[in-house]
């Protein structure tokens, strides 16, 4: 197994759900952790958590990584310490609506696409020329089960999930003779703030998404997140799909009582 022990961990998307217990969980293997969202009052408190709890070092800093140039200024002006990323997690990520295509917002299809695509595009861009400089890193997308199965209703969002599995793929070719690794870790329904975020603040709405059976827990996901990262440098774990032992398909859950 490989040592994550003071390796810098890149988390985008760190102040909720998988993006935080990624941190956590990298943190609990020994890492430095390096993370990003726009709320940066929370990932400042996950941070001093990991320092105080885990012992070891966290910097967080605020990002929307829609903003290109702010990307862009954000790596290039990382503090010294901080450069040599090994490992990034490309997690910064949302769902917008549950509408017909035809009668979808095109304001929510912006936001997705921006943030799933366009934002994991622009943190890789500034990210991984440091890693084949050094002649090391892993990059981990979080797609999902929408990006191999679209639902009904679930179009745009699928579609940047799908985008998130080619450009994996395309990755891992234009990498191939370089020691970084490319994994793509897809899950399926995992009980976070996405449906809150999906139904623009309808808690009542987004809690039904997860009742009636055992959905997955962001810990769940960033476990194998980890397990890719600490396998030896001659395996690379192209894609790891997670679902709950309740979920079949995107449009197959085992509900009970409901
Ligand atoms: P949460 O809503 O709990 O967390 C989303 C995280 O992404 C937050 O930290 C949020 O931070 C951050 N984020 C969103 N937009 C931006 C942005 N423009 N710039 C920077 N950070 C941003 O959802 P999840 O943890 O569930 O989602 C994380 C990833 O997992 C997403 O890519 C999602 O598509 C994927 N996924 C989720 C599944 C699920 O069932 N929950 C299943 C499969 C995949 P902030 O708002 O502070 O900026
Ligand atoms: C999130 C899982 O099925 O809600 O990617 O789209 S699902």
């Amino acid at each position: 197994m490989a040592s994550l022990k003071n390796k810098i961990v890149f988390v985008t998307g760190a102040s909720a759900g998988i993006g935080q217990a990624c941190a956590r969980a990298f943190a609990a293997s020994g890492a430095a952790i390096l993370m990003c969202a726009r709320r940066l009052e929370r990932i400042d408190m996950l941070a001093e958590e990991l320092r105080e709890d885990l012992g070891v070092r966290a910097h967080a800093f605020s990002l929307d990584v829609r903003d290109r140039e702010a990307v862009e200024k954000a790596v290039e002006g990382l503090p010294e310490e901080w450069r040599a990323v090994e490992v990034l997690i490309n997690n910064a990520g949302l769902s917008r609506g549950l509408h017909k295509f035809h009668e979808g917002l095109v304001s929510d299809w912006d936001e997705m696409i921006d943030a799933n695509v366009k934002g994991l595009l622009y943190v890789s861009r500034a990210v991984i020329p440091g890693m084949v400089a050094r002649g090391g890193g892993h990059v981990i997308n979080i797609g999902s089960i929408a990006g191999r199965e679209v639902y009904p209703m679930g179009n745009v969002y699928c579609a940047t999930k799908y985008a998130v599995r080619a450009l994996s793929k395309g990755l891992r070719l234009d990498l191939s003779g370089t020691p970084v690794r490319v994994s793509e870790v897809a899950p399926g329904l995992v009980e976070t703030e996405f449906s809150l975020v999906r139904f623009h603040g309808d808690a009542e709405r987004a809690g039904k998404v997860y009742q009636g059976y055992r959905p997955l827990r962001p810990e769940d996901v960033a476990d194998a997140a980890v397990w890719c990262a600490t396998r030896p440098p001659h395996v690379s774990i192209a894609e790891v799909v997670v679902m709950p032992t309740d979920q079949a398909s995107t449009t197959l859950v085992h509900k009970r009582g409901t």
